[in-house]
Parts: C-alpha cells; structure tokens; sequence
C-alpha cells in the first residue's frame, strides 16, 4: 500500500493509492477537552498507522472518540513578576504565614527580576510558611505534575536552615481542603544555590486543585538562618500511574 500523510486541518489523513483514507482528528469540545477521533471512508484492506493502529477488513464508517486528553490549566503568575494587592504579594497566590514574599531585588533569578523568598533568618516561631493558587480548569482523573524551582541559600551552620519544603496538591471535598497528593524534600539534603526542580504528582479528587509549597522552618528559636529563593512554577500533565500488578496471593 502506497500511503500519504498530508496536513488536514487539526488532524492528519492517510490515503491509499486506491483513494481509501482514514483521517485521525483532534478537537476542542465546549469545555475544552481535547478529543481525538478516527474516520474511515469505506471498506478498506487491513492498515498500520505508525506501527500500532491496525484496521481490520471490514464494512466501516465509524466516528470514534478513543482518546482524551484535556490540555493542562495554566499557573496564573508563575514567574512572580506580577505585584499582587502589595509589591511583597504575588498576584495569583495566596500566603499564610511569615516572610514568604515576592522579592523584586533578590539574585540570582530563574527567570524575569522577580522570585519568591522566604526569609529564614528572620522567622521568630517554628510556624510553617506557604504559598498556595487555586488552579482554574483542572479536570477530575486527569493526573497532573505540580513544580518549582528552588535555589537554598544556606546557613553558616546546617543546624539552622529550615527543615522542609513540601509540595502539595490539594482538592476540595464538602467544604474542606483535602489532601491529594504531597512530596517532602528535606533543605539539608538540597545543594546550596543551585536551581534544583521540586515536583508532586497527583490526581485532584474533583475539578477543584490547589498547588502548595509550604515551608517549615528550623525549630529551635533564635537560632534560624539562610533563605530559601523560589521562582517558576509550572503545572503539567503527569504521566498515569500504572495499575499496581497483583500480589501473588491475588493470582492463586
Ligand atoms: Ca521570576
């Protein structure tokens, strides 16, 4: 069979010399979920489409939707460049806690002039600081990968950096923030200053989705030093998780 690809709006179609074709279609529906469909023009010989897509001889003219895969929802200020209601808030993101402020003088930068800091040294309780954003367009099922990049700025002695960074996915149930998903990375395991990438993976219960990262710092007051700089957060489609395979009693 002599087939060609060729353009064909948002999709591809491939044709056989004898005029047969099958069109593979992505689309936007009203919600913005993305649908791939397949259409086959006719009774056609078996085809492989890129080694994986066999057809097989039969009397088709079907429209199927076999796949769908909603884009990912964008971070509102991800590079923090934008002031919130005070040049120390970035717009987008909610905080609570201390010294966990948008910082348009701190270097280095991942990107643009502006980062998140949180000012270790300065922290007078061993209450943990956060920043969070309510994600608009997360779709339920769909797994997604929440990141940033951090760069420590150390403490002349180890004892008195902060503990952890957590980065956390959350969704709403019945009126209550529930926890999705969490990574912990411990600050005495990260390198000093180098732009590292910190990431959780989850699945938001429902269509709602929080992105967190919540510090803890040193718990020892009056001891507390360094910094901790954070800028680029990004929000990704996360590979699914594979179905765990049965445990050997379950196949006896
Ligand atoms: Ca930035």
């Amino acid at each position: 069979m002599g087939g060609v690809l060729s353009g064909h709006g948002m999709g591809i179609v491939v044709s056989t010399n004898d005029g047969e074709h099958v069109s593979i279609n992505w689309f936007r529906n009203a919600t913005g979920k993305f649908h791939q469909s397949v259409e086959m023009n006719r009774i056609i010989r078996p085809v492989v489409i890129f080694g994986c897509v066999v057809i097989p001889m039969a009397t088709l003219f079907a429209k199927v939707s076999i796949l769908e895969v909603p884009p990912p929802p964008k971070l509102v200020n991800p590079s923090f460049e934008d002031p919130g209601d005070a040049t120390d808030r970035a717009a987008g993101w909610g905080r609570w806690g201390d010294w966990f402020n948008r910082e348009e003088g701190w270097t280095p930068v991942h990107s643009g002039h502006c980062i998140l800091g949180y000012h270790h040294w300065q922290i007078q309780t061993p209450n943990a600081s956060a920043v969070y954003q309510d994600v608009t367009g997360a779709v339920k099922g769909t797994p997604y990968t929440f990141g940033v990049y951090l760069s420590v700025d150390k403490a002349k002695e180890p004892t008195k950096d902060a503990q952890t960074v957590e980065m956390r996915l959350e969704s709403t149930v019945d009126g209550r923030q529930t926890v999705v998903a969490s990574a912990l990375y411990q600050v005495a395991n990260l390198p000093a200053d180098a732009w590292q990438k910190l990431m959780v993976s989850g699945t938001p219960t429902n269509d709602t989705l929080r992105v967190l990262i919540i510090v803890t710092p040193s718990p020892v007051n009056g001891t507390r030093g360094g910094a901790l700089r954070f800028d680029d957060a990004f929000l990704d489609l996360a590979p699914a998780t594979p179905s765990p395979l049965p445990s050997p009693s379950a196949t006896q």
